[in-house]
Formats: C-alpha cells, sequence, structure tokens
C-alpha cells in the first residue's frame, strides 16, 4: 500500500493534468486497490462536475469512430477531452479492441485526450461499478468533456443513463426497419438521436423513420420540454460533426436552464453510492459468514432469512 505523501504526490499529478498519472490513477481507482479510496476522496473535493456525453446504439454503428471525431471537434475549440470506452473483453484478455487502439493513437502525443478502456469484468450490464471513480478522476485532471462509449449490448445502454448527462444513441440506415421496432427504453433514455454512416445509401429513410417514431413516443416522455433531435452524421468523411457538437451544446445549455442538469447529477450520485455501498455491504458481511454459519444452516438450526439479518446487523456469533 502507498503511503500517504505518494497518494498526495499522485493526486496532485493528477490535478496538473499529468497523463501518466491520470492513467494510474484509474488503475488504481478502478482496480479498487489498497489505498484507492483515500485517492478517490482526495480528488473528489476541490474539483467539480464535467459535461458527460454518452454514446449508445448496437455494435457497429460507428460509436468509436464518431467518439474520435466528437474528440477532433472539441479539441478544435480548445477543450480538454477524456474518453473512458466501457470494453467487453474478459479479465483474462484484458485490453481494449485493436480498432480502439489504433483510434487512441490517432491523438497519441495530444496531451489534452486521454482514452481509456474499462473492462466490464463479465457483469451484466456495461458500466462497471467504478466507472464513477474513474470519471471523478477525469475531473479532478481538468477534463473539460468526458465521453462514455457502451458496448451496445442489452443493459448497459439504459444504464448509461444513470452516468451520462447527455446521451447520444447511435444508428446506421441499415438498421432502417429495426428503428420502429426500437424498445421505448432506448427512444427514452435518447437525447439526441445520430444516423451515422450517412454515406450509405437509406439515410433520409431512416432519420424520417426515427424522426416518426421518436413523434410517437414524445407524449410519454418525461423531458417534455426537449424534443430529441435527429441527426445524420458520416464519422467517416466528418459529415454532420459539426451540426452534432452543436447539438450537443443546446441540449446541455438545456439541462442547464431547465434545471435538469442538477437533477441528472444527484441521479447520478445517487447511483455512484448505491454501488458502492452494494460492493462494500456485501463484501464486509461475506465476511462474517463462516463455516459454523454454513453448518447451522445445512443442520436446519437457522434459516438463509434470519442468519442474513443477524449478519447486516452485525451479529450472527460464529
Ligand atoms: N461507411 C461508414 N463506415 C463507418 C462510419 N463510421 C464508422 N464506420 C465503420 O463501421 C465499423 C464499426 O465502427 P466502430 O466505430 O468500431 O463502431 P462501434 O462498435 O459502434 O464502436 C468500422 O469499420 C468503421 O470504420 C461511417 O460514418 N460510414
Ligand atoms: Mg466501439
Amino acid at each position: 500500500m502507498p503511503d500517504r505523501t505518494d497518494l498526495r504526490r499522485l493526486a496532485r499529478r493528477v490535478r496538473e493534468g499529468d497523463l501518466p498519472a491520470v492513467a494510474r490513477a484509474i488503475s488504481f481507482v478502478v482496480d479498487d486497490r489498497p489505498g484507492s479510496e483515500d485517492l478517490a476522496k482526495e480528488l473528489y473535493l476541490g474539483s467539480s462536475a464535467v459535461h458527460k456525453v454518452g454514446l449508445a446504439g448496437p455494435p457497429g454503428s460507428g460509436k468509436s469512430t464518431l467518439t474520435g471525431r466528437l474528440i477532433s471537434y472539441w479539441r478544435g475549440l480548445g477543450l480538454k477531452v477524456g474518453v473512458l470506452a466501457v470494453d467487453p473483453s474478459s479479465p483474462v484478455s484484458g485490453g481494449a479492441f485493436l480498432g480502439d487502439r489504433l483510434r487512441i493513437q490517432d491523438h497519441s502525443g495530444d496531451p489534452g485526450v486521454f482514452i481509456r478502456s474499462l473492462a466490464t469484468r463479465g457483469r451484466v450490464g456495461g458500466l462497471t461499478p467504478t466507472i464513477f471513480g474513474a470519471i471523478h478522476v477525469l475531473e479532478a485532471a481538468g477534463f473539460q468533456k468526458i465521453i462514455i462509449e457502451t458496448v451496445g449490448v442489452g443493459q448497459d445502454e439504459v444504464e448509461i443513463a444513470h452516468a451520462a448527462d447527455t446521451v447520444l444513441y447511435v444508428v446506421t440506415p441499415g438498421l432502417g426497419d429495426e428503428i420502429q421496432a426500437l424498445k421505448a427504453g432506448i427512444m427514452e433514455i435518447g437525447d439526441i438521436f445520430v444516423v451515422n454512416k450517412a454515406d450509405l445509401q437509406g439515410k433520409d429513410k431512416a432519420v424520417a423513420d426515427l424522426r416518426r417514431a421518436l413523434a410517437i413516443g414524445a407524449e410519454a416522455s418525461p423531458d417534455g420540454d426537449w424534443s430529441a433531435p435527429v441527426l445524420a452524421t458520416s464519422a467517416l468523411t466528418g459529415e454532420g460533426i459539426e451540426a452534432l457538437g452543436e447539438a450537443i451544446e443546446r441540449h446541455k445549455a438545456h439541462l442547464d436552464s431547465s434545471g435538469q442538469r442538477g437533477r441528472r447529477l444527484k441521479d447520478q450520485l445517487r447511483a455512484e453510492v448505491s454501488l458502492y455501498l452494494a460492493r462494500r455491504i456485501s463484501r464486509s458481511v461475506e465476511e462474517r459468514l463462516t463455516e459454523s454459519h454454513l453448518a447451522a444452516l445445512v443442520d436446519r438450526k437457522t434459516d438463509p432469512v434470519t442468519l442474513g439479518h443477524e449478519l447486516l446487523a452485525g451479529r450472527g456469533g460464529a
């Protein structure tokens, strides 16, 4: 375990925006290493929330390529950009997709860009419990935009709404018919819908289909004063990227002026604290569970509910 002086030094270098320090601090927090809680405490205080943009949508729709474009767009405006790519790889292979690695290299050497993949470690749903910790490291390091790219399968598409302020939902023209069948939950999480690969056939139909589907869903939307725009982009050619960047700013301005930003931030913090509690409580309670408890259960001298209550209350003898 590193001593407090080491952690202080690491925290200071993170605050100076030193990228190797940012990488080290994120590893610390994500791997839940000894000392990581002290580091997390130190970094959270004194920094402030950054606008977080989430990218959801089916695998292959171009989220990573679009991320590369958004990085360039924001860098052009002089903003520092941090990217967290939620990665489906197993803890065994550990790394990012080759494609993500290549795109990282596009921006390598730029001290205003930091890209990191976070393995989901076989967890159901794409967001790791520690993604919030990684976000706080980026906030402390002075990044001005944070992109969270999800894998695009299952639950993470909905979970991203608990971590991001502005959610982009990315589809492609080829998905034409599927768009109409998009699940209601997905329609609700998207703040901006993007028909990417606009350089391919069928973009206009896809945009029209999506607008129609959204118009039907709009009445049920809890965010009635924001009607989610549908934009066409080509992450390949760069077409539509500036308009997308502007739409993202419009959404941020809407969040600020409507008071939604604060509400979303509280939702995110609630999710963060409950993930923390779930992890800590289950760990500490499991540590109290002994062989003799299990033997008592086997012998039906007690039952799992009663034992569970006793362990939660810190009783349960041995
Ligand atoms: N034609 C075309 N291909 C694209 C576009 N954006 C991404 N791609 C390609 O689509 C494939 C999947 O892209 P990727 O960004 O990895 O998608 P992700 O799985 O959503 O992150 C890659 O081969 C990209 O080069 C686009 O706008 N037009
Ligand atoms: Mg990707």
